[in-house]
């Protein structure tokens, strides 16, 4: 699962001695030119390193990698990794909210299940000290197929939710992670609020009045196992569908349900707590309804009901079949 390297001080000494050559031989001391008191030497991981440096794929998103540390003091770390020596990426805990932390769960996003990866781990802590641990492997290990069935397809057409805007929120964690991440059809943003665990919510304007087929929300999550949403409730012009299971990346859960409707509210209804909040939010059109099912033109006649009674009842005259 994991390859450490746990070495004794000899090993410890070369390393930091071929730090300090990488480094530049010249100023070793780190003293007057930085203006800064303490020395600017790498420093071994090992000195700050609590438990082992563990590699598992994230069972809630196989297309990801973990690894994980927990440091003797609270340290800003990160992880740079790669298929070579040459490494190539870098990422970080996302509960550390700026600051240091002990436990450091970092997703590796992309990391596949097999494959030999190199990295170092370095760290820095709250008096000026900078670690860098040893180069190693680490080799994810093969996951197991799903046991359950295979979903039903789903069927239907255009997220509607790309082309919406935001009505309201229950809140933003940050700038950063604000409400419109969830309907930018980008799977590498995400929604998060400011703690609102199963009370969050998302209400989106369609923009006009569209017949829909169905829902997915796709939770975030975060590493520590807080923040996931596992059920939600959707209202549409205010009748409420669901609950529905919510999905992740892996397995969206394209939840069926038939409505007409232009203002469409998700309500988180269970959840581990922390900071939830969506990927996506997805509110989508029928399959058969033409570009975009945008009913805005038609004579919809004016009803408290989202349920499409008849789905034959049409004024369009292309929608011969
Ligand atoms: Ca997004």
């Amino acid at each position: 699962m994991m390859t450490n390297m746990l070495r004794p001080l000899g090993a410890l000494i070369l390393a930091l001695a071929l730090v300090a050559a990488a480094c530049g031989d010249d100023d070793v001391d780190g003293d007057a030119a930085s203006g800064q008191g303490a020395s600017n030497a790498l420093l071994p991981f090992e000195l700050i390193q609590d438990s082992e440096f563990t590699f598992d794929v994230d069972a809630f998103d196989t297309t990801r990698g973990l690894f994980h540390v927990t440091t003797t003091e609270p340290t800003i770390c990160s992880i740079t990794w790669g298929e070579t020596t040459e490494l190539g990426n870098i990422n970080n805990s996302l509960t550390m909210n700026g600051t240091g932390i002990i436990q450091h769960d970092v997703p590796l996003p992309g990391a596949e299940p097999g494959k030999t990866y190199h990295f170092t781990v370095q760290g820095s802590t709250a008096d000026g000290r900078v670690f860098q641990s040893e180069m190693g492997t680490f080799i994810l290990p093969e996951v197991e197929a799903a046991a359950e069935p295979a979903p039903e397809m789903a069927v239907h057409g255009e997220n509607l939710a790309e082309g919406s805007s935001i009505v309201v929120v229950s809140s933003e964690f940050s700038a950063a992670w604000s409400a419109d991440n969830a309907i930018d059809g980008d799977m590498s943003t995400e929604w998060a609020t400011a703690s609102d665990g199963t009370d969050g919510f998302i209400e989106l304007d369609l923009g006009a009045e569209f017949e829909i087929a169905g829902f997915e929300f796709i939770t975030r999550s975060m590493t520590d196992g807080t923040a996931i949403t596992s059920e939600y409730t959707v209202s549409v012009d205010g009748s409420v569908f669901g609950p529905f299971p919510a999905g992740n990346p892996a397995d969206p859960r394209f939840a069926a349900a038939t409505a007409v409707g232009r203002i469409v509210r998700f309500e988180i209804t269970d959840s581990s707590g922390g900071n939830t909040g969506a990927i996506e939010v997805k509110v989508f059109a029928p399959q058969a309804m033409g570009d975009s099912g945008d009913m805005s033109d038609t004579d919809t006649t004016s009803t408290t009901s989202t349920t499409v009674a008849d789905t034959t009842t049409t004024t369009e005259d292309d929608m011969d079949s």
